[in-house]
């Protein structure tokens, strides 16, 4: 078995700018005082993330998860959202959080992501909207979900929380549905520590958007709209501007890290990728199926024998989320035949801009040696 490393090697790590960029902008939050409440930095980084991703409207907010909050309420949404049940708990629980119910289809098995033909065939006339997730950063079809949606009059919210700088057919993945929300949390791509997103193209939702999460507040602060405090704040955005000019080299690295992942365990029989473009791909993620039969043994014990190595993968996203007990008991959740396939083996390599080569090398020898030992 290879050396045990001395520290831990965890999934990840965040990518982070070095401190004194950062500090700049920490020094003019101290200079102005100013802390939060859509300050200058604020706003100063929907406008440079809207120009990266070449999209309308970016509003930035407190995290991933209020991001799809806010979607939901903001287009007015009750009754059924069709999503998929490979995907981080937030994607479904903030549905039925929001009084709306989620409604899982399978996926596809190759690209992992929701499947177009099941979201047609569970459509009622309860359904209100289609909620897919780019999962691991592989664009959905985004071209048949918004046929299927204007066919049956839907709204599309999209869980970006994993896509940042990500494109489709040319075009920023954040520009496809009605609205995209991502995550900027210390474990994604681009980070503001805590944070995330709402994009969308219509500059009129954008306007609800940044009043909901300033209570329902608009620009002269008088009480318009529904509301939450779902606000950025300016040490947040601070980072966010800072790391912002890193990205594409984390991204860069990030990718020759999983290309060597690929070129290491590509020839394994018991290994499958995920399906997709690579340059519709951001490398946030390394994840990858185990078949526990042509292996020997099972992701969790995988999981357990990289411990014994100070390795720490993990095992996203499972179970199911049509599995888990907030969230189980819909009939529909039957059929789900790759997406359950799929979450049994998955298994998320460490995968960070600041992972080594050899690092990388000594994590696929265990993994070689784990599948010879079994
Ligand atoms: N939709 C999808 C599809 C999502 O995946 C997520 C979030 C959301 C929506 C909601 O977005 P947010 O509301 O979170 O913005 C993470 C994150 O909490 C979560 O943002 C993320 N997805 C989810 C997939 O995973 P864990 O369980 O990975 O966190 P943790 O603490 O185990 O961290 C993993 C490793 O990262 C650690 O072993 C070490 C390293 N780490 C972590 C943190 C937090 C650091 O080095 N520094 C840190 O500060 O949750």
């Amino acid at each position: 078995m290879k050396q045990t490393s001395d520290k831990p090697i965890y999934v990840t790590q965040p990518s982070l700018a070095p401190l004194a960029e950062f500090n700049e902008y920490l020094q003019r939050v101290w200079d102005s005082g100013i802390m939060t409440h859509n300050g200058p930095l604020m706003q100063q980084l929907e406008k440079e993330v809207s120009a990266y991703e070449g999209v309308g409207d970016t509003v930035c907010v407190a995290n991933g998860t209020c991001a799809m909050q806010l979607a939901i309420r903001a287009l007015d949404l009750e009754g059924e959202i069709i999503t998929t049940p490979f995907s981080f708990i937030a994607t479904a629980n903030i549905i039925k959080w929001e009084r709306c119910t989620p409604v899982f289809v399978d996926v596809d098995a190759d690209t992992w992501n929701i499947d177009p033909d099941r979201v047609e065939r569970a459509i009622t006339d309860k359904t209100v909207a289609i909620l897919p997730v780019h999962v691991f950063s592989a664009p959905c079809d985004v071209r048949r979900i918004a046929q299927i949606a204007d066919r049956h009059g839907l709204k599309v919210i999209y869980d970006a929380a994993h896509a940042m700088c990500v494109k489709a057919h040319g075009k920023s993945i954040m520009s496809y549905g009605d609205v995209a929300c991502t995550s900027f949390h210390a474990t994604k791509l681009f980070n503001t520590c805590e944070g995330g997103a709402c994009f969308t193209e219509d500059a009129a939702l954008a306007a609800r958007l940044r009043r909901m999460r300033f209570f329902g507040f608009d620009e002269r602060k008088e009480i318009v709209d529904d509301g939450m405090n779902a606000k950025m704040t300016e040490v947040a955005a601070g980072l966010g501007l800072a790391n912002l000019k890193h990205l594409d080299e984390v991204r860069r690295t990030r990718r020759e890290k999983y290309e060597l992942y690929q070129c290491l365990l590509g020839g394994l029989d018991y290994i499958t990728f995920q399906k997709f473009d690579p340059e519709e791909y951001n490398y946030s993620y390394m994840p990858v199926l185990i078949d526990p039969e042509r292996f020997g043994c099972d992701t969790g014990e995988l999981e357990r024998r990289l411990q014994g190595h100070n390795v720490y993968g993990r095992r996203y996203f499972y179970p199911l989320l049509s599995d888990t007990a907030p969230l189980a008991g819909d009939p529909r959740g039957d059929g789900l035949t790759h997406a359950r396939r799929i979450a049994e083996r998955v298994f998320c390599l460490p995968l960070y801009h600041t992972l080594s080569r050899d690092d990388v090398e000594r994590i696929c020898g265990m993994i070689v040696e784990s599948g010879r030992d079994a």
